[in-house]
Order: C-alpha cells, then sequence, then structure tokens
C-alpha cells in the first residue's frame, strides 16, 4: 500500500513542481506503479493555458475556485467550478483559464503517468519518458 500526505511527503519535494501559471504537486507517479500519476494542481488565479496533451489522457477535477475550459477545435467553452470534472479522452487542444481571484484546485489524472519534473513544451504537451 502507498499513502502519502500532501503536507508532510509532496510539497517542498521534487514531486512539487512550480510552473509560472500552475503549481502541481505529484502524489502518485510513474515510479509508484499505478499506471497513472494522480496531481493536486493549483491553477494560479487570472491564468490562461494553452494545452494539448498529445502523449497522455487526462482527467481533471476541480474542488476549489472558478474559470472556464474552451475546445479549441470547436470554440465550446464550458464554466468549471468545484464539483466539474472534464476528461481530454481524445487528446483535445484546450485552453485552461482561472477566473481572476480565486484560481482553482484540481485532482489530475494522467495516463500514462508522468514520470517526475514535466512541464508543458511549446505546444502546452507532456513528453513522453522515451523523448524526453
Ligand atoms: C489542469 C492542468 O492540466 N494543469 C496543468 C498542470 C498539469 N495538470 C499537472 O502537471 O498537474
Amino acid at each position: 500500500m502507498i499513502v502519502k500526505n500532501l503536507y508532510d511527503d509532496v510539497i517542498g519535494t521534487d514531486a512539487d513542481v512550480d510552473a509560472a501559471q500552475w503549481t502541481s504537486r505529484r502524489l502518485l507517479l510513474a515510479s509508484d506503479g499505478m499506471g497513472f500519476s494522480l496531481h493536486d494542481t493549483l491553477i494560479k488565479q487570472g491564468e490562461e493555458l494553452h494545452m494539448w496533451y498529445k502523449n497522455h489522457v487526462e482527467a481533471v477535477y476541480c474542488i476549489e475556485g472558478e474559470g472556464e475550459i474552451t475546445e479549441k477545435k470547436n470554440g465550446k467553452v464550458h464554466q468549471i467550478r468545484e464539483g466539474t470534472m472534464y476528461a481530454l479522452n481524445d487528446n483535445d487542444q484546450h485552453i485552461l483559464h482561472a477566473n481572476k481571484g480565486v484560481g482553482m484546485r484540481m485532482v489530475c489524472v494522467f495516463n500514462p503517468p508522468v514520470t517526475g519534473r514535466e512541464t508543458h513544451d511549446k505546444d502546452g504537451s507532456y513528453l513522453l519518458p522515451e523523448t524526453d
């Protein structure tokens, strides 16, 4: 069994990755052998992230804050608030916007799992370990 606490075991370690627009606290990584990674991610308030996970599927569950997600292929905009989940089941290109003042706290699951300290490349993607 794997038991970790965000505050005791993740924050301030290598699994705590701070990027310009977000901070990703990675509770499970590839090395944990689960087949997915599990992140507690803070999207900084007012930020707009352009992402395209070409190599991963991702499910995202908002547990705090507010914002919206735009599907690039058709321009559809979905409001996000506490309790909203979105799943990028089609390597969807998207724009995530966190409202000013609050930001968003998201629980994210990636398959295949993120291996460690990945941050986005120019397309808003994570490379697979083989191509890192
Ligand atoms: C929700 C989202 O995709 N945020 C970008 C950071 C990423 N999910 C991560 O590594 O936690």
